[in-house]
């Protein structure tokens, strides 16, 4: 399912080109119809599932010929996929940002799992939902409680979990902070209010990777802002203080890869004299602020990267990551070991829930769930109202579309991701001349007919605006974007040039999951140039030069 013909579509053997913002919608419409039609596993449903009536409820409008209309893919189409879902005996389902960056985010997941087990295709070989992560600190942060979250999956809405962090820290339950998580666009407005006296950016790159960063530049000049990181990037121009920080291969320490295998990093190189890991900046700023425990202990007891996954194997002992039966050792032996690993007996867990046994007991659930539209967090007594106690959840779905939607002003969708080039913000990848060389500025991929209609020729530079900003990049002209689509790469930032993603996007997040919605907004593409100006990228003899090899190096090693 994707709007744009990828690469990934190419290979498919049923493309859904769905227009952006619909996921809902058509999952919708295939559940509603798997639930007329498919083999429903109505054992499973009875036995380890609550909520089937409001969820069927939520789905019963959802025809095929409403959900064609909706989403704009052929009505053949739909029907070959609900055909499909409703009869395999096996379904791997893999999320990622087309889904949680998209409008209804958390809610089209929810309806993906809704799929799962009402057809009963999880917890078994060749079956499962995998909402994946994009990268191990996305899936560590989740893991470690650097989300908002408290360490080892807990509910910071759970004062059980707030009591056990106090006693496991030893520290007084009322210094830490209880309720729902804040989000970056939290923080955002919170820096706004005057409310957040210091900002310490360790690792990411906001002032490239934030929606409306013009918004978010603006904020992060408002206040103290720390920036930790082995290179400088578009953040550290918005920084009072840098802190250099060496770079993996310079380290060692633990690491969660997306199936939850944990594996262990050893230390390669030494970082440059004077520099400093994570780690150890870390250790160095809770003893200089001289944090203590209940008893005047210091806070922090640790001191090497094993000592602190020490700690951690204990926090997480009980809950559903538990890492009690890991060490380095079995690490290194074992080639990585994934959660839960309870006891040094166990060789890990390879697959979950297949005992069909779900984290839905009150004190075993990190969240109590939110509310579809508000996001409200529900309270303990709201979810275990629900009457799940280990069984799984189906959630009712409501529909409602994008907020903002292509206009009079702004006529044509814009979505932004990624190039198979480029890292992010590319602060590893356009150090890499033959990485820069194959990607090395923004553009505009847009759709033959909408070029046509607005007379731009390939390559040509083109102005795209949206209410939120302003760039200007060439246009790559073609097939994979629908016609009423364009779609740019969020790769590129630099101030000096007028070519990042994120001067248009938009700055509003899916109320459950606070995900920004990077993957729709409108925007207007507009002729700029009477005569065509063509942008041509550098030069191989000057790329070569900036990296300090000839040119036949470069090309050799191309
Ligand atoms: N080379 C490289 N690899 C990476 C990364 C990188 O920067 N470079 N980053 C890593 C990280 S952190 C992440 S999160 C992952 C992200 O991996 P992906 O999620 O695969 O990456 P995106 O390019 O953001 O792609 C999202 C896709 O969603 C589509 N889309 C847009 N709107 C909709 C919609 O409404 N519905 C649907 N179904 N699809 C829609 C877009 O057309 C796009 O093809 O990649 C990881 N891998
Ligand atoms: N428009 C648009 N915006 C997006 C997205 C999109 O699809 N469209 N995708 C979003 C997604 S899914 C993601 S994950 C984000 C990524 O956004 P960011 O996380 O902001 O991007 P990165 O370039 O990965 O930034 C990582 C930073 O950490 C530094 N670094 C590397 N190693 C270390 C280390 O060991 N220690 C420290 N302290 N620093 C280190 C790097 O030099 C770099 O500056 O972007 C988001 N923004
Ligand atoms: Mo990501």
């Amino acid at each position: 399912m994707d709007p744009r013909e990828t690469l990934t579509a190419k290979e498919a053997d049923l493309h859904i080109a769905l227009k952006p913002g619909t996921n809902l919608p058509l999952l919708n419409g295939v559940i509603h119809e798997v639930l007329q039609n498919g083999k429903l596993d109505h054992a499973f449903i009875d036995n380890h599932t609550v909520g089937f009536k409001d969820m069927k409820d939520s789905v019963s409008d959802w025809s095929l010929e409403r959900t064609a209309e909706a989403t704009s893919v052929p009505l053949e189409k739909l029907k070959k996929l609900a055909e499909v879902l409703g009869t395999t005996d096996s379904l791997v389902t893999t999320t990622l940002q087309g889904v949680y960056q998209s409008a209804e985010a958390t809610t089209a997941c929810v309806a993906v799992n809704n799929l799962h087990l009402i057809r009963g295709l999880i917890g078994k070989p060749g079956s499962g939902p995998l909402h994946m992560a994009g990268q191990p600190s996305s899936s560590a942060n989740r893991t470690a409680g650097g989300v908002g979250t408290y360490p080892a999956h807990r509910n910071p809405t759970n004062p059980v979990h707030i009591k056990e962090m106090a006693e496991l820290w030893n520290v007084e339950e009322k210094k830490l902070p209880a309720g729902p998580e804040k989000g970056i666009e939290d923080i955002i407005s919170l820096i706004e209010k005057e409310k957040v006296g210091l900002f310490w950016n360790i690792g990411t790159n906001p002032m490239v990777s934030l929606p409306n960063r013009d918004r978010a530049r603006k904020a992060l000049e408002s206040t103290f802002v720390v920036v930790q990181d082995p290179f400088l990037t578009e953040t550290s121009a918005v920084a009072d203080v840098i802190l250099p920080a060496a770079l993996w291969g310079e380290k060692e320490g633990t690491m969660e890869n997306a199936d939850r295998t944990i594996n262990l990093l050893r230390k390669a190189i030494d970082p440059p004299e004077g520099i400093k890991t994570d780690f150890e900046i870390l250790l160095e700023f809770a003893k200089r602020m001289d944090f203590k425990d209940k008893d005047g202990q210091p806070s922090v007891g640790y001191n090497t990267p094993e000592e602190c996954f020490e700690e951690f194997k204990v926090i997480s002992k009980g809950r559903p990551c538990d890492m009690s039966g890991i060490t380095y050792e079995r690490l290194e032996k074992e080639n990585g070991l994934r959660w839960p690993v309870p006891d040094d007996q166990s060789n890990g867990t390879p697959r979950l829930y297949s005992d069909f046994n779900f984290h839905t007991k009150p004190d075993d659930a990190q969240p109590f769930g939110k509310d579809q539209f508000t996001g409200r967090a529900l309270s303990k007594e709201e979810f275990a109202d629900l009457g799940a106690n280990g069984r799984a959840i189906l959630r009712p779905t409501r529909h409602v579309p994008p907020f903002e939607q292509p206009n009079d002003e702004y006529p044509l969708w814009l979505t932004t991701g990624r190039l198979v080039w480029h890292w992010h913000t590319r602060t590893k990848t356009a150090r890499s001349p033959i990485l820069h060389m194959a990607a090395q500025h923004g553009y505009v991929e847009i759709n033959e007919e909408d070029a046509n209609a607005l007379q731009i020729v390939e390559g040509e530079v083109v102005r795209i605006s949206s209410p939120r900003g302003v760039i200007e990049v060439p246009a790559r002209i073609g097939n994979v974007v629908q016609k009423g689509i364009v779609f740019v790469p969020f790769h590129f930032g630099n101030w000096d040039k007028k070519e990042a993603a994120n001067e248009l996007t938009i700055d509003l997040v899916d109320p459950l999951s606070k995900q920004p919605l990077f993957k729709q907004a409108a925007c207007k593409v507009e002729k700029i140039r009477d005569a065509h100006q063509v942008e041509k990228g550098d030069s191989i003899e000057s790329i070569a030069a900036n990296y300090g090899i000839t040119s036949e190096e470069l090309l050799a090693a191309n």
